[in-house]
Parts: C-alpha cells; structure tokens; sequence
C-alpha cells in the first residue's frame, strides 16, 4: 500500500471479514491518498479468497463527509471518487458500509456504492454539494433514485439539508439502523460491529454483492418519477444559482439514460458547474469560515472555561446574546438597572423562547430547562460566579465605562470582560478597569439570537487566551467569529461606512435612493443600502456622524441628505418614513418629499445632477467596499481577505455566491478596479485614492487570495 495511503484506511480481518477502516482526521474527506488507499484495499479485497464479505467504516467523529473541498479547482489526481464508487460496487463479495456522524456529498455517495449500509440512530446523511454550487458528483444523482425514487433524492440534493437516520431508513438507503452506544462507548466502533454481525448475516443467509447500479426499486412509478422532476424544476431558481436545475436532469437522465451513461451526464453537470462563479464563490465562502477560526493567540493560548455568563443590559442585544447563550447550553445571569427594565428583559428573552417553540426549534421541556439556567437581577453582585461578562448597554462610552468598572470591582479573577459595542474604543474601555488583559470586544450582530457573526475585537492589552476564550465561546453558541483590532467601527462598520459614503455622493451626484438600493439588489444583496437604513433606524449613523462630527475634516465631502431626514423625525420604517413611506406595512414606497429634499441638498451645493447608470452604481459601491478593505489589511485590523469577506457575507447580506468583497475583486480583476478607482479619484482624491495595497498587489501581479495563502 503507497506510503501516505497507509495512514488513511486501517485494514483487519476477521474470521473472513475485510475490514477497512478509514483514518483521515478531523472528518475522513475524500481527500487523493485516501481514495488511492481505498482503491488498492477494495481491490486486494476483491482478491483475497480467504474474505469473503467486507465492511468499510470510519474512525473517529464521522464517516467521510465530503470529497475533500481544498482539492477543487486544481487538475483532478486519480482515483477520482466517482472510480473509487464503482470498483466498491463491482467487489464481488458483499460490502457493507458502517456509518455514523454525518455521511455528506462524497460520503454518502460511497455509502450508496457499498451494496448495503448500516447506521447509527445519530447518523444523519446529505448531499450538501448544491450549497457549493454544485451537483454530486460521484454517482449519487444515478444511484440514490434508484434507490429512494425521485421525489426523494431530489428534497435531499436540491434542499442540500441532511436528514436523520430514521429518514434514511425509510428511503431504503439505510437498511439497518441501530441505537447509539452508551455514553464513553465509540460511536465508531458501535456501528462497525453492528456492520459487522450485518455481514456475517448476509454470508448465513447466502446473500452475496447487490450493486445499487442495478437497482430500480425507485423507478418503480415512471409517471411518479417524472411528475416529481418537472415539479422540481418548476421550483424557482436564480439563473446564477444553475445547479439546481442540473440536479434535477441528472435525476431524469438516471431514468432515461443507462447506468454508465448516466454517471457521464452527471460528471459532465459537475464540470460544468464547478467552473461557474458561484460554485468558485460558495467554496471561498466555506473555506473562508473554518480559515477565520486560525488566529495567532488561538496557537498561542486554550481559551478559559466558560459554563455561565453575565449580561449587562436585557435590551434587543443583551436579550438576544442570553437566548443564544441558553441554546448553548450555558448558564445565564442577566444584570438589568431595575426590576421594570429587568421584567421588560426576561419578557425579551421568553419571547424568543417562545418563538423558537411555535417553529418546533425547541421543545417546551427544553424551555423549562434553559430557563432554569437563567438568573435575572438588578445586583450586579451577582456577577461574581460567571466566567465571562458581557455589556450590552447603551452604545455610549460612559455607559459602557460605567459597567465596566462596577463589572471590574465584583467579576472573579480570571473572568473574561466583554463589550458588546459596535464601535467604540475597546482599548479606552479595557483602561477604566484593573484588569486589561481579561478584556476583549464581542461584537454581535442583532437579532443575536439569529445572527451567525460575532467580530472579536483585540485589544493592545488583550491577554491571547482571553481572545482564545472569545472565539471558543463564539463556536459554543454557533457562531462565526472573525479577529479585529480596534478602529472606528471594526471590520463590518468600517465597510459599511465606505460603502454608504460612496452612495450618498451618487445620491448627491444624481442617483435616487430607490435607483440605488435596486441596482445593489441586482447584485444579490436582499436589500439596498438605504431600505437597510430604513429597517435599521436611520437615528443609529446619525449619532455616529454627530459623534464624529468634531474631528471629521471640514474639506472632506459630507452628504448631509440623512440628516435632513433625522431632523424631520424620518428615522425609517419605525417612524413610519424615512428614504422610504410606509403608509402601507413595511414595503417602503418612493417619497416625492425626500427627492425633492435630495434636489434642494443639490441645489445647496450647486450639484447639478446627471444621469448615473446601474453598473457604475455597482462599481462605485464595490469599489468602497474593496478600498477600504484593502485599507483595513494594511492598518492590521483584520488579518486577511477573507477575513472581511466572512465578515461582510454574515453580517451585511453580501451575496454568499459571491464570496465576499475581496473574492468579487479578485474575480472582477484588481487591475479593472485600480482603474475605477483612479478614474473616480481624479475627480475626488479625498475618498477614492487607491490604498496603496491593492496598487502593490496590481504592480506585483498578486492577488487578495494570495494574501489569503500566505496567512492561512
Ligand atoms: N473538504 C475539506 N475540508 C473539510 C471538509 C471538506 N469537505 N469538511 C470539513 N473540512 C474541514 C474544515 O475545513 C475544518 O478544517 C475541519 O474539517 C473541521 O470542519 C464528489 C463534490 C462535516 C458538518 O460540503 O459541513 O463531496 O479548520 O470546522 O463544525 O459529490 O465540516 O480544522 O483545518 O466544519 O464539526 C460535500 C462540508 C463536499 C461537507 C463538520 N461535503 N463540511 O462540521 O467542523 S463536495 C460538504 C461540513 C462533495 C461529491 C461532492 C462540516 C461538518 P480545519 P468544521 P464541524
């Protein structure tokens, strides 16, 4: 067996059992030298007289859950899984395949290949590959119809959601599912030796191979079949999101067309497909997640223990941080200033519990149990048992100081203090108190309890293990957490900032607001910049430019159309108005007054307005986003590309097929956008000038994904 293959599939025998044991840490993807180790054991074991019967299964947390995503892209290496399936199927002894943990994609399609499969009751299976654009691409759209029909295997590939065992069993795909092991026992283990008395029954019954290929079990009602493919396509799809459409062809064709001819329409589907924008897009946007978890302190440092934590402030934010962290599992102690403000907190907090139950998210049992970890007081003292502190109050800086130091006197050596602020200076907080080192900046996003993105902010004095205990309380709670250093608004509020400086002078330039937000929607963003205002509350930035307003420079451009609008009481939907009317529900309508207040700031500043076109709409908003990205690498506030792309695609609707900003510049081609920038500069140098990183990585041919690389 090669070299490297060794490591990736333990083989044993026993009593003319082949077991092959596959051993790829941390989750057995397909990677090359495991399929060349498959191949080579699948083969010696088709060879070997003395087995007679084989059985494939996983060591450790799961059975393969994929092919190994960081070898898209490059020229394939055989065995190509889709190989390595078909010599499993053609073994002419009996393979069962022993599955637990969650059977994805490629996984699951060499599950398929086996000739049957036994699991665990915890085993879920999926076909996932739809989320990176594409369609599977080692024989499951051919062999999982055939099993489990049509309308079946289309839910599972289309949706790209996994389903549990039991799900699986009554699809036929799962022909044997049996209990967990008991607590400490191996899951691993449990399933391989249930596999394992599954063969030797086979073998006692004289039941030999049962190649799925030849299996027609779900062709059983053609009219059925092709009744649930042309619903499927009926199914709405964006044209830029193709691979659900090609799914269900490769459906049909596994009805219409012969096995092998089959598997080459569905190999040709994936080529097509992983060459496509979004399948490139959706796979920078997953590995760019599990990429943000690599910081520096986290190499440095284990995070502390955190089982309860403190909030300060049951508002929108502190409520939704504390539903979140009962989900998790933690405790909670919720500080609120007084017994109305704390009822008004726990009421926030019920809320949500409430409607997590109502869409059968959790049940009522579970409801008494999280809030039976729940604490609400108005003593601060309290505080003094939780491992970690977090401030939701009010976003002002004495405020926030205040609680901070009251934290300081009461919280335990050791305990982690956090601020929740979204941008103000979390060093200038960490001095109010004794202990900077213990601080860190957790920025959630609102509603907390639903959005996936926290930035942790790293102060100059923050200790590594206290940021190491950020990101672990971050993963604990679900979430994607991305490191920032301290500026102005972090990574997110710095990239909105650009991004609504930019369409405000397009806004002053000629370009309505309702012009604006459709062309950012015709990029893929769910919402404009000014109906994101509008939900949000336009008073939020308003206070912000207030606040910068004494050390903002007096020759740098100032829309002032949004101050207009809060001076008039228009803060947005909550207001009844804001860019838009809402006279009628939240489906804001174009307000003649706030145009002819947008010409009246024109004619104020002797703009005379032109006609702005949709694409440099786009190009002026992206080209802001990108800018400042690149400025934010060079000051070290985020440590990567991908970093700010993580960040803009959790937290400001930045179109996930897309990649992120950074991936849209590397895709559009940093030279074109130098030039845009340069072109916009000649006539505004004060915000335009290209950072000089992306004029470095032009002059030197690189990219951002270069960048990328080299801080993975
Ligand atoms: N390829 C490469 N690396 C992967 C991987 C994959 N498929 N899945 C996980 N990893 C890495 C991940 O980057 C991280 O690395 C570590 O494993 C732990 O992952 C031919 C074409 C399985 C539910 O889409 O959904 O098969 O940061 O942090 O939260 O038809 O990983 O430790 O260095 O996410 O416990 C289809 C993707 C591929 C499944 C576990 N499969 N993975 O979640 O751990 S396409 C998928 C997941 C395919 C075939 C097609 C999750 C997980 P590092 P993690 P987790």
């Amino acid at each position: 067996m090669a070299e490297g293959a060794a490591r990736t599939v333990q083989v044993a025998d026993d009593d003319g059992l082949r077991h092959l044991e596959i051993d790829n840490p941390p989750v057995n993807v397909l990677g090359q030298a495991l399929r060349a180790a498959l191949a080579e054991a699948i083969a010696a074991a088709a060879a070997d007289p003395g087995v007679r019967a084989v059985v494939i299964s996983a060591r450790g947390r799961s059975f393969p859950a994929g092919a190994d995503i960081t070898e898209f892209g490059k020229p394939p290496v055989p065995p190509r899984l889709p190989e390595v399936c078909n010599r499993i199927e053609a073994c002419p002894k009996p393979v069962v395949a022993a599955m637990h943990g969650t059977a994805l994609g490629g996984g699951l399609e060499l599950a398929l290949a086996a000739h049957y499969r036994v699991g665990l009751e915890s085993l879920r299976i999926g076909f996932p590959e739809v989320t990176l654009g594409l369609v599977p691409g080692a024989g499951g759209t051919q062999r999982m119809p055939r099993i489990a029909g049509a309308a079946a295997a289309l839910e599972l590939m289309q949706s790209g959601q996994p389903v549990p065992a039991r799900a699986a069993e009554a699809m036929g795909v799962i022909d044997l599912v049996v209990p967990d092991p008991a607590p400490g026992e191996e899951a691993a283990a449990a399933v391989r030796r249930a596999a394992a008395d599954f063969a030797r029954g086979l073998l006692a019954e004289g039941l030999g191979p049962r190649p799925t290929s030849m299996r027609a079990e779900g062709f059983a009602d053609p009219a059925a079949y092709a009744a649930a493919v042309a619903a499927a396509r009926a199914r709405p799809a964006p044209s830029h999101l193709p691979a659900a459409a090609r799914i269900a062809d490769c459906v049909e064709a596994a009805l219409l067309l012969p096995f092998e001819a089959g598997l080459a329409f569905e190999r040709a589907a994936f080529e097509d497909l992983m060459a496509t924008e979004a399948a490139q897009g959706l796979r920078h946007a997953f590995l760019a997640e599990r990429r943000a978890a690599r910081v520096p302190e986290l190499a440095a440092a284990s995070p502390r223990r955190v089982e309860v934590v403190g909030i300060v402030g049951g508002g929108l934010m502190g409520a939704g941080i504390a539903a979140a962290a009962l989900t998790a599992g933690l405790g909670v102690v919720l500080v609120e200033r007084d017994e109305a403000a704390l009822d008004k907190g726990l009421a926030r907090i019920a809320e949500i519990k409430e409607r997590a139950i109502e869409k059968g998210r959790l049940t009522s049992a579970g409801f008494e149990a999280e809030w039976a970890r729940l604490i609400g007081t108005t003593e601060m003292a309290a505080m003094a048992g939780v491992d970690l502190a977090i401030e939701a109050v009010f976003e002002e800086f004495e405020v926030k100081a205040g609680v901070f130091r009251a934290l300081d006197a009461v919280l335990r050596p050791g305990a982690v203090l956090a601020t929740n602020t979204s941008y103000l200076d979390v060093d200038a907080l960490a001095a109010v108190t004794g202990r900077p080192a213990d601080v860190v900046g957790l920025h959630f996003f609102s509603p907390a309890h639903v959005m996936k993105l926290v930035e942790v902010v790293v102060g100059r004095a923050t200790a590594p293990d206290a940021v190491a205990t950020g990101f672990a309380l971050a993963r604990r709670m679900g979430k994607i957490a991305v490191r920032s250093g301290v500026t102005d608004g972090f990574i997110g509020n710095r990239i909105l900032s650009a991004y609504r400086t930019a369409t405000d002078f397009l806004l002053e330039d000629g370009a309505t607001p309702y012009a604006i937000d459709a062309a950012m929607r015709a990029f893929g963003f769910p919402l404009g910049p000014y109906q994101v205002l509008d939900l949000a509350g336009l008073e939020i930035s308003w206070a912000r430019r207030k606040r910068l307003a004494p050390t903002r420079d007096p020759a740098a451009r100032y829309v002032a159309v949004g101050d207009r609008l809060c001076e008039r009481g228009w803060f947005g939907q909550k207001a009844g108005r804001g860019y838009y009317r809402y006279d009628r529900g939240r489906t804001g309508e174009e307000d003649p007054e706030v145009l002819a207040l947008i010409d009246a700031e024109r004619a104020a500043k002797g703009i005379i307005p032109r006609a702005i076109a949709a694409d440099e709409i786009r190009a002026r908003a992206l080209a802001a986003m990108v800018n400042e990205g690149a400025r934010l690498l060079e000051e070290g506030i985020a440590l990567r590309p991908s970093d700010i792309d993580v960040v803009m695609l959790h937290g400001y609707g930045f179109p996930r097929w897309r990649g992120g900003p950074m991936r849209w510049a590397d895709h559009t081609g940093l030279r074109s956008l130098r030039r845009d920038l340069m072109t916009f500069a000649a006539a505004e140098p004060e915000f335009w000038t290209p950072a000089p990183l992306l004029l470095d990585l032009v002059g030197n041919g690189r990219s951002f994904a270069d960048l990328d690389e080299a801080a993975a």
